[in-house]
């Protein structure tokens, strides 16, 4: 009689735990929720930094190309525009030099059908280009074109300081040359200049901090680094100084 008595309670134990109970699996739901806004940061940080390696290895190949334009042209670099204002621009000139790419190629356009060739794969847009040259006529390294401008063979590439940028991740296919339109003007009112008043190439005179809060640049001896965007504006290394 006692026996039977405890196997029937403990059968009812059993059947009660046959189940989660709603509070159980509201627990669950939750540590899966929590995990999951630990880890998606994570993941998309992860995403980031191998395009971030994606853009170093594009400017890798973009120095070489420029070493031989440099060659096949007493060592000078392309103008930023040759000949007219129509162009073709550095982006058009330099491609054939690339592995794959022609002269129906623009370096860095965003969008690949209309002939964008190796865009920086963290753009958040498709209908400009992602990479600027160090734009000037007096300080820049890339001066507007031979046609406005015979300045674009001042210094040939093996002269300039070596730490000084050639090509940087932008939102248009010229960084103006800080020396030449200084951040006189706060553009986005947080109290820091950041932009030329002249306004033609926006913030940060159209370089774009889209890796982590700095941007990759490829300098003249050839190597691509990462470079903080408060290292930029501060000319870290005198790396406006050609
Ligand atoms: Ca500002």
């Amino acid at each position: 009689m006692y026996m039977q008595i405890k196997k029937s309670m403990v059968c009812a134990a059993m059947r009660e735990r046959t189940g989660f109970t709603l509070i159980e699996l509201l627990v669950v739901i939750a540590i899966i929720a929590v995990l999951a806004a630990i880890l998606f940061p994570v993941f998309s940080k992860a995403r980031e930094k191998a395009k971030q390696a994606t853009c170093v290895s594009t400017l890798k190949d973009l120095g070489l190309a420029f070493n031989m334009y440099s060659q096949d042209y007493d060592n000078f670099l392309p103008p930023y525009g040759l000949t007219t204002a129509s162009g073709p621009y550095w982006t058009q000139i330099v491609t054939p030099y690339i592995k794959g790419g022609s002269e129906y190629n623009y370096f860095g356009y965003s969008n690949i059908a209309l002939g964008g060739y190796r865009p920086c794969p963290s753009r958040t847009n498709n209908t400009s280009y992602t990479y600027g040259v160090n734009y000037g006529s007096v300080y820049g390294v890339f001066g507007y074109s031979e046609y406005y401008n015979s300045s674009r063979r001042q210094i040939p590439l093996i002269d300039l300081n070596p730490s000084c940028f050639l090509v940087g991740d932008a939102r248009i296919d010229r960084i103006g040359n800080p020396r030449e339109y200084p951040f006189d003007k706060d553009s986005d009112g947080d109290g820091v200049k950041d932009s030329n008043s002249w306004g033609g190439l926006g913030i940060y005179n159209g370089a774009t901090e889209r890796h982590s809060d700095g941007m990759n640049f490829l300098f003249a001896d050839g190597s691509v680094r990462w470079v903080a965007l408060s290292d930029f504006m501060g000319n870290k290394n005198k790396m406006w100084n050609r």
